[in-house]
Protein backbone atom coordinates (compact mmCIF):
# COMPACT_ATOMS: atom_id res chain seq x y z
CA UNK A 1 0.00 0.00 0.00
CA UNK A 2 1.50 3.30 -1.09
CA UNK A 3 0.59 6.46 0.85
CA UNK A 4 -0.64 9.73 -0.63
CA UNK A 5 -1.09 12.27 2.16
CA UNK A 6 -2.97 15.27 0.76
CA UNK A 7 -2.06 17.38 3.76
CA UNK A 8 0.16 20.34 4.54
CA UNK A 9 1.33 18.81 7.82
CA UNK A 10 1.64 14.98 7.85
CA UNK A 11 4.71 14.11 9.84
CA UNK A 12 6.52 12.26 7.11
CA UNK A 13 5.55 13.92 3.83
CA UNK A 14 3.38 16.90 4.80
CA UNK A 15 3.02 19.45 2.01
CA UNK A 16 4.66 17.37 -0.69
CA UNK A 17 1.44 16.18 -2.34
CA UNK A 18 -0.92 18.90 -1.13
CA UNK A 19 -2.27 19.90 -4.55
CA UNK A 20 -4.63 17.49 -6.33
CA UNK A 21 -2.52 17.20 -9.48
CA UNK A 22 0.65 16.49 -7.52
CA UNK A 23 -1.20 13.96 -5.37
CA UNK A 24 -2.71 12.13 -8.36
CA UNK A 25 0.66 12.07 -10.10
CA UNK A 26 2.28 10.68 -6.99
CA UNK A 27 -0.39 7.97 -6.66
CA UNK A 28 0.21 6.91 -10.27
CA UNK A 29 3.96 6.78 -9.61
CA UNK A 30 3.39 4.56 -6.56
CA UNK A 31 1.40 2.10 -8.68
CA UNK A 32 4.05 2.13 -11.42
CA UNK A 33 6.59 1.33 -8.71
CA UNK A 34 4.65 -1.73 -7.50
CA UNK A 35 1.96 -0.58 -5.06
CA UNK A 36 -1.18 -2.75 -5.23
CA UNK A 37 -3.33 -0.09 -3.59
CA UNK A 38 -3.02 3.64 -2.93
CA UNK A 39 -4.12 5.04 0.43
CA UNK A 40 -5.39 8.62 0.14
CA UNK A 41 -5.70 10.70 3.30
CA UNK A 42 -6.57 14.33 3.92
CA UNK A 43 -6.25 14.61 7.69
CA UNK A 44 -2.89 14.47 9.44
CA UNK A 45 -2.76 12.13 12.44
CA UNK A 46 0.74 13.07 13.54
CA UNK A 47 1.11 13.39 17.33
CA UNK A 48 -0.42 16.67 18.48
CA UNK A 49 -2.39 17.27 15.25
CA UNK A 50 -5.63 19.23 15.53
CA UNK A 51 -8.67 18.15 13.53
CA UNK A 52 -9.76 19.80 10.31
CA UNK A 53 -13.37 20.26 9.20
CA UNK A 54 -15.14 17.57 7.14
CA UNK A 55 -15.50 20.12 4.32
CA UNK A 56 -11.75 20.73 4.25
CA UNK A 57 -11.01 17.00 4.35
CA UNK A 58 -13.35 16.41 1.40
CA UNK A 59 -11.90 19.35 -0.48
CA UNK A 60 -8.44 17.82 -0.14
CA UNK A 61 -9.17 14.17 -0.96
CA UNK A 62 -12.19 14.39 -3.27
CA UNK A 63 -10.43 15.20 -6.57
CA UNK A 64 -7.55 12.87 -5.74
CA UNK A 65 -9.78 9.86 -5.08
CA UNK A 66 -11.81 10.60 -8.20
CA UNK A 67 -8.72 11.10 -10.37
CA UNK A 68 -7.00 7.93 -9.21
CA UNK A 69 -10.15 5.78 -9.53
CA UNK A 70 -10.66 7.12 -13.06
CA UNK A 71 -7.08 6.11 -13.85
CA UNK A 72 -7.91 2.55 -12.73
CA UNK A 73 -6.03 2.65 -9.43
CA UNK A 74 -7.37 0.60 -6.48
CA UNK A 75 -7.93 3.35 -3.91
CA UNK A 76 -8.14 3.15 -0.13
CA UNK A 77 -9.55 6.15 1.72
CA UNK A 78 -7.76 6.98 4.98
CA UNK A 79 -10.45 8.71 7.01
CA UNK A 80 -12.23 8.58 10.34
CA UNK A 81 -15.31 10.32 8.94
CA UNK A 82 -18.30 8.53 7.44
CA UNK A 83 -19.14 11.40 5.07
CA UNK A 84 -15.63 11.33 3.60
CA UNK A 85 -15.71 7.54 3.28
CA UNK A 86 -19.16 7.79 1.69
CA UNK A 87 -17.89 10.17 -0.98
CA UNK A 88 -14.84 8.01 -1.67
CA UNK A 89 -16.84 4.77 -1.90
CA UNK A 90 -19.33 6.40 -4.27
CA UNK A 91 -16.38 7.55 -6.36
CA UNK A 92 -15.09 3.96 -6.54
CA UNK A 93 -12.69 3.48 -3.60
CA UNK A 94 -12.46 -0.18 -2.62
CA UNK A 95 -11.28 0.03 0.97
CA UNK A 96 -11.90 2.24 3.99
CA UNK A 97 -8.86 2.70 6.21
CA UNK A 98 -10.28 3.98 9.50
CA UNK A 99 -7.45 4.62 11.95
CA UNK A 100 -10.01 4.92 14.74
CA UNK A 101 -11.48 1.47 14.03
CA UNK A 102 -14.97 2.97 14.04
CA UNK A 103 -14.60 4.85 17.33
CA UNK A 104 -14.34 8.38 15.93
CA UNK A 105 -17.50 8.16 13.84
CA UNK A 106 -19.93 5.43 14.92
CA UNK A 107 -21.70 5.68 11.53
CA UNK A 108 -18.66 4.22 9.77
CA UNK A 109 -19.22 0.44 10.16
CA UNK A 110 -22.81 0.58 8.81
CA UNK A 111 -21.64 2.67 5.87
CA UNK A 112 -18.86 0.19 5.04
CA UNK A 113 -21.35 -2.67 5.39
CA UNK A 114 -23.85 -1.04 3.02
CA UNK A 115 -21.13 -0.48 0.41
CA UNK A 116 -19.75 -4.05 0.83
CA UNK A 117 -16.30 -2.44 0.98
CA UNK A 118 -13.19 -3.72 2.70
CA UNK A 119 -12.48 -2.19 6.10
CA UNK A 120 -9.19 -1.64 7.90
CA UNK A 121 -9.88 -1.58 11.63
CA UNK A 122 -6.91 -0.03 13.41
CA UNK A 123 -6.21 -0.01 17.13
CA UNK A 124 -6.73 3.52 18.46
CA UNK A 125 -7.54 5.10 21.79
CA UNK A 126 -8.24 8.69 20.90
CA UNK A 127 -7.44 11.67 18.72
CA UNK A 128 -3.89 12.75 18.04
CA UNK A 129 -3.88 16.01 20.01
CA UNK A 130 -3.35 14.10 23.25
CA UNK A 131 -2.80 10.50 22.21
CA UNK A 132 0.23 9.91 24.41
CA UNK A 133 -1.86 10.46 27.54
CA UNK A 134 -3.51 7.13 26.62
CA UNK A 135 -0.25 5.28 26.02
CA UNK A 136 -0.59 3.36 29.26
CA UNK A 137 -0.57 -0.44 29.07
CA UNK A 138 0.03 -3.32 31.49
CA UNK A 139 0.29 -5.84 28.66
CA UNK A 140 0.20 -4.01 25.35
CA UNK A 141 -0.29 -7.07 23.14
CA UNK A 142 -3.20 -8.42 25.18
CA UNK A 143 -4.87 -5.00 25.47
CA UNK A 144 -4.51 -4.21 21.78
CA UNK A 145 -5.94 -7.62 20.87
CA UNK A 146 -8.84 -7.21 23.32
CA UNK A 147 -9.65 -3.72 22.04
CA UNK A 148 -9.36 -4.80 18.41
CA UNK A 149 -11.71 -7.69 19.16
CA UNK A 150 -14.29 -5.21 20.44
CA UNK A 151 -13.92 -3.03 17.35
CA UNK A 152 -14.26 -6.02 15.03
CA UNK A 153 -17.34 -7.26 16.90
CA UNK A 154 -18.94 -3.84 16.58
CA UNK A 155 -18.20 -3.77 12.85
CA UNK A 156 -19.61 -7.26 12.30
CA UNK A 157 -22.69 -6.40 14.37
CA UNK A 158 -23.23 -3.41 12.04
CA UNK A 159 -23.22 -5.78 9.08
CA UNK A 160 -19.61 -5.68 7.87
CA UNK A 161 -18.63 -8.99 6.25
CA UNK A 162 -15.88 -10.48 8.49
CA UNK A 163 -14.18 -11.63 5.29
CA UNK A 164 -13.64 -7.98 4.37
CA UNK A 165 -12.06 -6.89 7.65
CA UNK A 166 -8.34 -6.22 8.01
CA UNK A 167 -6.87 -5.41 11.42
CA UNK A 168 -3.94 -3.13 12.25
CA UNK A 169 -2.09 -2.76 15.57
CA UNK A 170 -1.84 1.01 15.02
CA UNK A 171 1.89 1.50 15.51
CA UNK A 172 2.63 4.88 17.08
CA UNK A 173 -1.02 5.71 17.77
CA UNK A 174 -1.17 6.14 21.55
CA UNK A 175 1.92 3.96 21.73
CA UNK A 176 5.47 4.74 22.71
CA UNK A 177 8.44 2.91 21.17
CA UNK A 178 8.43 0.28 23.92
CA UNK A 179 4.81 -0.53 22.99
CA UNK A 180 5.38 -0.87 19.24
CA UNK A 181 8.09 -3.52 19.36
CA UNK A 182 6.09 -6.18 21.26
CA UNK A 183 3.23 -5.62 18.81
CA UNK A 184 5.54 -6.21 15.85
CA UNK A 185 6.96 -9.27 17.58
CA UNK A 186 3.39 -10.62 17.91
CA UNK A 187 2.31 -10.04 14.30
CA UNK A 188 1.74 -13.73 13.68
CA UNK A 189 -1.07 -13.85 16.21
CA UNK A 190 -2.31 -10.26 16.43
CA UNK A 191 -4.98 -10.98 13.82
CA UNK A 192 -6.38 -14.03 15.62
CA UNK A 193 -9.38 -12.48 17.37
CA UNK A 194 -12.46 -14.12 18.79
CA UNK A 195 -11.83 -17.41 16.98
CA UNK A 196 -11.31 -15.79 13.56
CA UNK A 197 -8.08 -14.96 11.76
CA UNK A 198 -8.02 -11.54 10.08
CA UNK A 199 -5.42 -10.26 7.63
CA UNK A 200 -3.03 -7.76 9.23
CA UNK A 201 -1.89 -4.37 7.93
CA UNK A 202 1.29 -2.80 9.31
CA UNK A 203 2.04 0.93 9.18
CA UNK A 204 5.61 1.37 10.38
CA UNK A 205 6.93 3.53 7.56
CA UNK A 206 9.24 6.30 8.85
CA UNK A 207 7.58 6.34 12.26
CA UNK A 208 9.07 7.84 15.38
CA UNK A 209 9.90 4.52 17.02
CA UNK A 210 12.27 3.79 14.13
CA UNK A 211 13.81 7.25 14.58
CA UNK A 212 14.22 6.50 18.29
CA UNK A 213 15.83 3.13 17.58
CA UNK A 214 18.35 4.80 15.30
CA UNK A 215 19.00 7.82 17.56
CA UNK A 216 22.52 9.18 17.65
CA UNK A 217 24.71 9.04 20.74
CA UNK A 218 23.19 12.12 22.37
CA UNK A 219 19.70 10.68 21.90
CA UNK A 220 18.60 12.79 18.93
CA UNK A 221 16.17 10.68 16.87
CA UNK A 222 17.25 9.80 13.34
CA UNK A 223 15.53 12.31 10.99
CA UNK A 224 12.78 11.08 8.66
CA UNK A 225 15.02 10.93 5.62
CA UNK A 226 17.28 8.44 7.38
CA UNK A 227 14.55 5.96 8.33
CA UNK A 228 14.02 4.21 4.99
CA UNK A 229 16.45 1.38 5.69
CA UNK A 230 14.70 0.57 8.96
CA UNK A 231 11.33 0.82 7.22
CA UNK A 232 12.41 -1.70 4.58
CA UNK A 233 13.79 -4.06 7.23
CA UNK A 234 10.47 -3.83 9.07
CA UNK A 235 8.62 -4.56 5.83
CA UNK A 236 10.67 -7.70 5.21
CA UNK A 237 10.15 -8.96 8.75
CA UNK A 238 6.44 -8.10 8.72
CA UNK A 239 5.94 -9.88 5.40
CA UNK A 240 7.85 -12.90 6.70
CA UNK A 241 5.59 -12.87 9.77
CA UNK A 242 2.56 -13.14 7.51
CA UNK A 243 1.37 -9.51 7.27
CA UNK A 244 -1.19 -9.03 4.50
CA UNK A 245 -0.14 -5.50 3.71
CA UNK A 246 2.46 -2.87 4.59
CA UNK A 247 1.59 0.82 4.32
CA UNK A 248 4.64 2.72 3.08
CA UNK A 249 5.64 6.10 1.69
CA UNK A 250 8.32 4.84 -0.71
CA UNK A 251 7.36 1.79 -2.71
CA UNK A 252 10.27 0.35 -4.74
CA UNK A 253 12.55 -1.03 -2.04
CA UNK A 254 9.60 -2.10 0.13
CA UNK A 255 8.07 -3.99 -2.80
CA UNK A 256 11.44 -5.72 -3.25
CA UNK A 257 11.48 -6.62 0.44
CA UNK A 258 8.02 -8.20 0.14
CA UNK A 259 9.25 -10.27 -2.80
CA UNK A 260 12.29 -11.43 -0.87
CA UNK A 261 10.10 -12.52 2.04
CA UNK A 262 7.74 -14.35 -0.30
CA UNK A 263 10.57 -16.21 -2.07
CA UNK A 264 12.19 -17.07 1.25
CA UNK A 265 8.99 -18.47 2.66
CA UNK A 266 8.05 -20.18 -0.57
CA UNK A 267 11.32 -22.12 -0.44
CA UNK A 268 10.95 -23.12 3.20
CA UNK A 269 10.80 -26.87 3.73
CA UNK A 270 7.33 -27.99 4.79
CA UNK A 271 7.20 -28.78 8.49
CA UNK A 272 7.39 -32.49 9.29
CA UNK A 273 4.66 -33.57 11.66
CA UNK A 274 5.91 -34.08 15.16
CA UNK A 275 9.26 -32.34 14.55
CA UNK A 276 10.24 -28.74 15.32
N1 LIG B 1 -0.46 5.50 10.09
C1 LIG B 1 -0.67 6.75 9.67
C2 LIG B 1 -1.82 7.07 8.89
N2 LIG B 1 -2.71 6.11 8.55
N3 LIG B 1 -3.39 3.86 8.62
C3 LIG B 1 -3.20 2.61 9.05
N4 LIG B 1 -4.10 1.65 8.74
N5 LIG B 1 -2.12 2.26 9.82
C4 LIG B 1 -1.18 3.17 10.19
O1 LIG B 1 -0.23 2.80 10.91
C5 LIG B 1 -1.36 4.52 9.76
C6 LIG B 1 -2.48 4.83 8.97
C7 LIG B 1 0.29 7.83 10.03
O2 LIG B 1 1.35 7.91 9.14
P1 LIG B 1 1.50 9.06 8.00
O3 LIG B 1 1.10 10.37 8.60
O4 LIG B 1 2.93 9.01 7.62
O5 LIG B 1 0.64 8.67 6.86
Amino acid sequence: MGVVNVTPDSFSDGGQWYGADAAIGHGLDLVAQGADIVDVGGESTRPGAQRISPEEELRRVGPVVTGLVQAGVPVSIDTMRAEVAEFALAAGAVLVNDVSGGLADPRMPALVAAAAASYVVMHWRGHSHDMYSRAVYDDVVREVRDELTQRVETAVAAGVDPGRIVVDPGLGFGKRPEHNWPLLASLRTIGVLGGRTFPVLVGASRKGFLGALLADQDGTPRPLAGREGATIATTALAAAAGAWCVRVHQVPANADAVRVAAAWQGAAAPAVAGRP
